[in-house]
C-alpha cells in the first residue's frame, strides 16, 4: 500500500495529483524550488521540502534532491505529473533501487516508447496501424533508396525526438539530402543522438490520440479519444473529447486495438497512443508514457479519474473499472490558459492582480493561480486550465462561450482572449480543422 506520496512537479498538475491524493487519504509531500515557495500546491500539501534554485535543472530535474527529499519525509511513492522527470527511466530506476514506488510504467517500457523507432516497431507487433515508413533508422546514403519506395513526400524524424524537434520534410528527390543532414545534425544538437527514420508525410491530418491505462498484470483499458489538433508549434491549444471526426463506431474499433495491444504489453499505468487520422485512416506516431496535461476532458466525459486510477495500478490494487463499465457521456473542451500575449504568444509573468474563476455546472478549473500570485518566468507558461463538458458538442460550446465570459484574470497578459476568438470561429463550430489550422488562422492579418 502507498501512504504518502510526494509529488516530484509544480503548478496546476502538482496541484491536480495532490487533490486526487486527499481523496484517496494518502498523505503529501510538496517539493519546490526557491521560486515556487509560495505556490498553492505547496501551501495544500501536508509537507513541503525546498529542493534547490529556480532552475529545473538544479530542482525538479534534480533526481539527488527527489530521493533525499523521499528519504526525508518518509514518502513511499513518486508522482511525476507531467514533463520534468515524469517519462525519465533512469528515473524509474533509481526510485526502485530505493524502494520508492514510481507511479507511472515500468522504466523499460519507458525506454521502448522514448526511441521512437522501437516505439514504432513494437506498436507495429502489438497489431497497431502505423505510418508507412522506413524499416528503422535511415543512413543518408540508403535514404534515397528507401524514399523512393515510400513515396514522395516523406518526412525525417529524429529517433530519440518528439514534439516535432528534428524533423524535417523532403518533397522530392532534390530536397531528400538537405533535409537528411539539417533533421540529422538538428537531432544531435537537441537529443544527442543523430539517428533519424523517415516516414510517409501526411499532409492534413488531425492529431488524435486513445487515452489508456493498465494494470501491469495484463489487464487494459481505453477512455476514448482526444482531438488535439489546434496547436500551435507543437503546443496543444484547446483539446476536445470527442473528436469531431470520429463516429462511435470508430472510435471503439481503434480503442479496443490499443487496449488489446496494452493488454498484450502487460503496460502498466496511464498512457497515450497518439495517431495522426487522414481519411478514415488511424496511423501510429508516437506513445506517451504518462499523464498529459489533457487528461480531465477525459475525465469529464467518462467520469473516472485518472490519477485515482494511477495510484491504485502503481499500489496494485488494479483497475477500480472494466471496459464495459466505461461509459461515454457528453463532450468536453479545454482550453490552455498561459501566461502570454494571446497574438504574439510572449510570455508574460508577473503578478496576478485580480482572478476571479467561472463556476456552474460542467465546468472546472484546474490552477495553481491565485490573486496576488506572482507567476515566476523560469517554467512554462500554462497558468491553468478550463474544461468545459456537455450533453452535446454544441451544449457545451454554448457553455464554453458563457464560462469565458466570466473568468477574469488581470495584471498579466494571458491566452484567454484568442479562445474568445475561436468560440465564434465558423470552423471551429463544425468542427472543421487539422494540425494546421490553428498556425493559418493566427497567420491570418486581424480586423
Ligand atoms: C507527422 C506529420 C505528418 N506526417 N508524421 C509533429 C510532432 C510529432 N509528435 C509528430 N508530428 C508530425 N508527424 C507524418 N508521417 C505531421 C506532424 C505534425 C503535427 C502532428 C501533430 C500535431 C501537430 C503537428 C504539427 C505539425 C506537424
Amino acid at each position: 500500500m502507498i501512504s504518502k506520496i510526494l509529488i516530484a512537479n509544480r503548478g496546476e498538475i502538482a496541484l491536480r495529483v495532490l487533490r486526487a491524493c486527499k481523496e484517496l487519504g494518502i498523505a503529501t509531500v510538496a517539493v519546490h524550488s526557491t521560486a515556487d515557495a509560495d505556490a498553492m500546491h505547496v501551501r495544500l500539501a501536508d509537507e513541503s521540502v525546498c529542493i534547490g534554485p529556480p532552475p529545473s535543472r538544479d530542482s525538479y530535474l534534480n533526481i539527488h534532491q527527489i530521493v533525499a527529499a523521499c528519504e526525508i519525509t518518509g514518502a513511499d511513492a513518486v508522482h511525476p505529473g507531467y514533463g520534468f522527470l515524469s517519462e525519465n527511466a533512469k528515473f524509474a530506476d533509481i526510485l526502485d533501487a530505493h524502494g520508492i514506488t514510481f507511479i507511472g510504467p515500468t522504466a523499460d517500457h519507458i525506454r521502448i516508447m522514448g526511441d521512437k523507432i522501437t516505439a514504432k516497431e513494437t506498436a507495429k507487433a502489438l497489431g497497431i496501424p502505423v505510418v508507412p515508413g522506413s524499416a528503422g533508422e535511415v543512413k543518408p546514403e540508403n535514404a534515397l533508396a528507401i524514399a523512393r519506395e515510400i513515396g514522395f513526400p516523406v518526412l525525417i524524424k529524429a529517433t530519440a525526438g518528439g514534439g516535432g524537434r528534428g524533423m524535417k520534410v523532403a518533397r522530392s528527390e532534390d530536397d531528400l539530402s538537405e533535409a537528411v543532414s539539417t533533421a540529422r545534425s538538428e537531432a544531435l544538437a537537441a537529443f544527442g543522438n543523430d539517428a533519424v527514420y523517415m516516414e510517409k508525410y501526411l499532409g492534413k491530418p488531425r492529431h488524435i490520440e486513445i487515452q489508456v491505462i493498465g494494470d501491469g498484470e495484463g489487464n487494459a483499458i481505453h477512455l476514448g479519444e482526444r482531438d488535439c489538433s489546434l496547436q500551435r508549434r507543437h503546443q496543444k491549444v484547446w483539446e476536445e473529447a470527442n473528436s469531431p471526426a470520429l463516429n462511435v463506431e470508430q472510435r471503439m474499433k481503434i480503442g479496443e486495438v490499443c487496449a488489446a495491444a496494452m493488454r498484450k504489453l502487460k503496460y502498466r499505468g496511464a498512457g497515450t497512443i497518439e495517431f495522426l487520422y487522414e481519411n478514415g485512416e488511424f496511423y501510429f506516431i508516437e506513445m506517451n508514457t504518462r499523464l498529459q496535461v489533457e487528461h480531465p476532458i477525459t475525465e469529464a466525459i467518462t467520469g473516472i479519474d485518472l490519477v485515482h486510477e494511477q495510484i491504485r495500478v502503481a499500489s496494485g490494487a488494479g483497475l477500480s473499472v472494466t471496459q464495459d463499465e466505461v461509459v461515454f457521456s457528453g463532450h468536453a473542451i479545454e482550453c490552455r490558459i498561459n501566461a502570454e500575449d494571446p497574438r504574439t504568444f510572449v510570455p508574460s509573468p508577473g503578478t496576478i492582480t485580480h482572478f476571479h474563476a467561472p463556476g456552474g455546472l460542467g465546468v472546472r478549473v484546474d490552477s495553481g493561480a491565485y490573486q496576488g500570485y506572482r507567476i515566476p518566468p523560469y517554467y512554462d507558461s500554462l497558468i491553468g486550465k478550463l474544461i468545459v463538458h456537455g450533453r452535446t458538442r454544441v451544449e457545451c460550446m454554448m457553455r464554453l462561450r458563457r464560462v469565458l465570459d466570466e473568468f477574469v484574470i488581470d495584471g498579466i497578459k494571458t491566452t484567454l482572449p484568442l479562445f474568445q476568438d475561436l468560440i465564434n470561429n465558423q470552423d471551429i463550430a463544425n468542427g472543421d480543422y487539422d494540425i494546421h489550422w490553428l498556425e493559418h488562422y493566427l497567420a491570418q492579418p486581424s480586423e
